[in-house]
């Protein structure tokens, strides 16, 4: 698979503004926020996209899911709640072929998206 820029990320050969990190999974701020919180989630074991997932991927996927959440509930989003978004491939809006998971909390979030 190409490098992507969150694996640069990852690296650390880019900046970040990092806010959540575990052996598998890596938090930072989105550049361009859609809300008041819009952190990515990120394996650091790249997967392109959740359709490459596969069912090796699970305990991973399981945790990038749970380190969303465990954000989340750390950071009193929880209550209120949140929105976590994948998006896949050019019709889900996907942009960075690394797979992650966007949080977004801090307003009342609508539905349909767009
Ligand atoms: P998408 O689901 O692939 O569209 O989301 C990619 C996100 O990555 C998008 O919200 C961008 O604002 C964000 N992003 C970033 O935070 N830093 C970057 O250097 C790049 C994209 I490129």
């Amino acid at each position: 698979m190409t490098d992507t820029i969150f694996a640069k990320i990852i690296r650390r050969d880019i900046p970040a503004n990092i806010v959540f990190e575990n052996g598998d999974v890596l938090g930072f701020v989105d550049l361009n926020p859609q809300a008041p919180v819009h952190v990515l989630f990120i394996p650091k074991r790249a997967i392109a996209t959740l359709d490459d997932a596969a069912p090796a991927d699970a305990e991973l996927l399981g945790k990038l899911l749970l380190a969303a959440a465990e954000y989340a509930r750390e950071q009193g989003f929880a209550k209120d709640g949140y929105r976590t978004v994948i998006n896949t491939n050019s019709h889900g809006g996907q942009t960075v072929y690394h797979i992650h998971v966007h949080l977004l909390a801090g307003r009342q979030m609508t539905w349909p998206p767009g």
